[in-house]
Order: C-alpha cells, then sequence, then structure tokens
C-alpha cells in the first residue's frame, strides 16, 4: 500500500498577501488524511517545518524595488530543509505531499523530488511561475518557482534552487490565463508543454491533462505534481492571493486529478496557495483535500 507523507511548509514570504502560512492547518483541518484513506492509501503526517515570521524580517531591508525577490534568504532555508523532507520521504519508499504555504516551496519540494532522480513536473495554476529577480513585476517569489528549479537567469548560480534532475522538456504547464511578457518569452525560448484556458476549452480538460501527464513522464522516474489553488475558478476557490477569473470549474478540477491518478507516475505533490484569511468556511482547503484524493486515486465506484 502507498503511504503519503504530509508535509507542512507554512510560508508566506513569497506571496502579495498574507495569510497563506495558515494554510497547512486549514488542509489538515478540512480532513485531509481521511480523505487520503478514502483513495485507499496510508498517512503519516511530519508536522510543519519551522518557519520564522515574516514579521521578524524586513523584505525591503535585502530586496528593494524591481528586479529583485523579497525574503530570499528565507525562502532558501526553508526549501533546504523542505528538500530535505522530500528526499528522506522518497527514499523511504513513500509519497511526499507538501502542504504550503505560497507556491515557492515548489523549489524546496522539486529539489528533494528531483535528488537522486530524473523528474518532469505539471503546473496547474493560472500563473506560469517563470519570472526571475531580474523579471519579476512584483518581487514575489511564489512568480518564480519553475524558473528557479530549472535554474534560469540568476537561479543558475544558487545550489538549493537548481533542481537539476528536472529538465524543461519534461516540463508541462496547465491552465495558464496570466502570464507576464518575460514569461511568455520564457515558454517560447524552452519550448515547454504549455496548455492555456482557451486550450481546455477547445479540447477538454482530459485530454490536455494526458497528455501534459505523458509529456512530462516521458524517460524520466516519475512526476511532481503542483497544485496551485488559483488554478481554480475564484467561484470555487475564492481563498487564494491572487485570484484570476476564467479557471477550472470544480468538475474539471476532479477529472484533471483523476487523470493524473490513472497516469501511474504520480511522485510527489504539492497543494499551495490556500489563503484561510481570504476564504469562505475553509471551502479551497476543502477543495484541496478532494482534489488531492483523487490525485492519489479516489473514486466514487
Ligand atoms: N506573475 C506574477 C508575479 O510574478 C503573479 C504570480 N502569482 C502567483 N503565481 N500566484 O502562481 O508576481
Ligand atoms: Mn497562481
Ligand atoms: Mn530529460
Ligand atoms: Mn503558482
Amino acid at each position: 500500500m502507498t503511504t503519503v507523507r504530509i508535509i507542512g511548509a507554512p510560508t508566506d514570504y513569497g506571496a502579495n498577501r498574507r495569510g497563506v502560512d495558515m494554510g497547512p492547518s486549514a488542509i489538515r483541518y478540512a480532513g485531509l488524511a481521511d480523505h487520503l484513506a478514502d483513495a485507499g492509501v496510508d498517512t503519516v503526517d511530519a508536522g510543519d517545518l519551522a518557519v520564522p515570521r515574516a514579521e521578524e524580517r524586513d523584505p525591503d531591508a535585502e530586496a528593494p524595488r524591481d528586479g529583485e525577490a523579497k525574503f530570499l534568504r528565507e525562502t532558501a532555508d526553508v526549501c533546504r530543509r523542505l528538500a530535505d523532507e522530500v528526499g528522506g520521504t522518497l527514499a523511504a519508499g513513500e509519497v511526499p505531499l507538501a502542504l504550503g504555504g505560497d507556491h515557492s516551496i515548489a523549489i524546496g519540494s522539486l529539489a528533494g523530488s528531483a535528488r537522486d532522480a530524473e523528474i518532469g513536473a505539471v503546473w496547474f495554476d493560472a500563473h506560469a511561475d517563470l519570472n526571475t529577480p531580474a523579471t519579476t513585476p512584483s518581487g514575489n517569489v511564489h512568480g518564480m518557482p519553475l524558473a528557479a528549479a530549472l535554474g534560469l537567469g540568476e537561479f543558475a548560480e544558487s545550489d538549493w534552487a537548481n533542481a537539476t534532475g528536472l529538465s524543461p522538456e519534461n516540463v508541462a504547464l496547465v491552465g495558464l490565463r496570466s502570464v507576464d511578457d518575460a514569461e511568455v518569452e520564457v515558454i517560447r525560448d524552452h519550448g515547454f508543454a504549455a496548455y492555456t484556458m482557451s486550450d481546455i476549452d477547445e479540447r477538454g480538460v482530459t485530454d490536455v491533462t494526458e497528455e501534459a501527464m505523458a509529456e512530462a513522464s516521458a524517460g524520466v522516474d516519475g512526476v511532481h505534481v503542483s497544485l496551485d489553488l488559483d488554478w481554480l475558478d475564484p467561484k470555487e476557490a475564492p481563498g487564494v492571493g491572487t485570484p484570476v477569473r476564467g479557471g477550472v470549474t470544480y468538475r474539471e478540477a476532479h477529472s484533471a486529478m483523476e487523470s493524473v491518478a490513472e497516469s501511474d507516475c504520480l511522485r510527489s505533490m504539492e497543494l499551495v496557495e490556500v489563503n484561510p484569511t481570504l476564504d469562505q468556511h475553509n471551502e479551497t482547503a476543502e477543495l484541496a483535500t478532494e482534489l488531492a484524493a483523487s490525485a492519489f486515486g479516489k473514486r466514487v465506484l
């Protein structure tokens, strides 16, 4: 039987709105372990990584304005420890499920998942998360994790960020609808498999997700699935810091996660950007737990 190890990473260094650090509690409270039991997997909860509060740090002290990244040193510290947890989980024959926290934690998940392995990544997100400190419009590291993991731009020099076992041909982005100009160039230059909401409209979410999983898994040991809850339409998932209208529906999201389970190559996963302070009755956290259960194989019959 598969054992899923839950690892909380309660950061909000990387987001533009405070409160996303409460995500791991909200997701557990929504019944994550029970939902995963319904999917037929065992769970172990590793608890939360210790994350010093952002108030204790001054983002402006080391990251002024444009062309830089806020809280990069703090993010590096959390991501190094998360990478160790994720890598250790896989080495023990278990499947890591990281709970954010903002999306910057993906840098750690990917580094850990790619330790001693070749991996692919599928990015379910309204955004591309391909900015670098030189191109970021916001300074927020949650807009950069995929670029960091691929060692793009300044990240080429950071030992903690670059997930060397992940190469661009095994990356697929699904559900794009808010992409910055510099990110469009990166997508074109590297030839990422990138599916917009229009692709989902035209082809259907199952077809797109199956293709994304196939591309990400070609020739590698397994696939990391990164689920940013702002991938869903804000009507379904209001508890996120950067909502973008026109996202996938509740049913589409479940269908996609069912396709993830059917692809049978899920190596590691994370649920990020749930912000309970912006949520209604914890429904975004509940949705995150249900989607994780679908990704791990839960079915009605
Ligand atoms: N692309 C914008 C930025 O770099 C927004 C990123 N926000 C996200 N990404 N939530 O998933 O700041
Ligand atoms: Mn996003
Ligand atoms: Mn490769
Ligand atoms: Mn994201």
